[in-house]
């Protein structure tokens, strides 16, 4: 099989964690890097604050507006689906993203709230699945102690517990796990090594699939 990288497609790759666990200092980062070595790289986040649907869970997040768990469950879902068709013409074309947060934010948070689980994964079954997630680990007590803790609505320790508990219990396969209390640096420095190896799987032609799979 080919792995000429100019007829491959991107590698789609997930940063998770519990709020202040450092995603966005490691996507850019990491989007640095990539763009760096020459690859083709896009950095996306969600909530993706920008579309329409996007203010209505800002504004939620923010306090500012009160919606149902199921409402807002599901315009986080709506955010990505909104996004679905984008993220699958990148990809194809060769572009590697990542993605600050994805539908394992979605499962873990609202779950927490006492929602059900398999209702919670619904509404992301048949959007495209990550080649990899990686789980940036941090116990919640070491997240209160970061810059800006405690602006948005779901920055509450306890809270931030549960939702630890529930992204337990949505690894698979493609999760590397990674102490997220080192350095910006060392962390740097692993992300590399593991997203460079999913962009060579990807590049060997490994299929794009969707989840839950
Ligand atoms: N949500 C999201 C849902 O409920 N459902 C969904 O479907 C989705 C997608 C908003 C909220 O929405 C919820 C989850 C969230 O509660 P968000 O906008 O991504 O999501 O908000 P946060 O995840 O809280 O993003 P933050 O920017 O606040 O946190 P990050 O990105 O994890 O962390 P970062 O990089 O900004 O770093 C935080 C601080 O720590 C420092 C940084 O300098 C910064 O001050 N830091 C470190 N300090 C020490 N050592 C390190 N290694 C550090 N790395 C970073
Ligand atoms: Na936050």
């Amino acid at each position: 099989k080919s792995s000429d990288s100019s007829s491959s497609r991107g590698a789609l790759i997930v940063l998770e964690g519990l709020d202040r666990c450092g995603k966005t200092t490691q996507s850019s980062n990491l989007h640095k890097y990539l763009e760096g070595l020459g690859h083709s790289a896009e950095l996306w986040r969600f909530p993706d604050r920008t579309t329409s649907v996007g203010q209505m869970i800002s504004s939620y997040l923010s306090n500012e507006s009160q919606l149902d768990d199921r409402a807002i469950h599901l315009l986080f879902s709506a955010n990505r689906w909104e996004k679905r068709s984008l993220m699958e013409s990148k990809l194809k074309s060769g572009t590697t993203i990542i993605v600050d947060r994805y539908s394992y934010s979605g499962v873990a948070f609202s779950s927490a709230k006492g929602l059900d689980f398999e209702w919670c994964k619904a509404p992301e079954k048949g959007l495209l699945a990550p080649d990899l997630v990686v789980y940036l680990d941090i116990p919640p007590e070491k997240a209160t102690e970061r810059g800006g803790y405690g602006g948005e609505r779901y920055e509450q320790l306890e809270f931030q517990k549960k939702v630890r508990q529930s992204y337990q219990a949505l690894h698979d396969a493609s999760w590397k796990i990674v102490d997220a209390c080192g350095s910006v640096k060392d962390i740097e420095k692993q992300l590399q090594e593991i997203v460079l190896e999913s962009i060579g799987l990807c590049q060997k032609e490994k299929p794009l699939t969707c989840l839950w799979s």
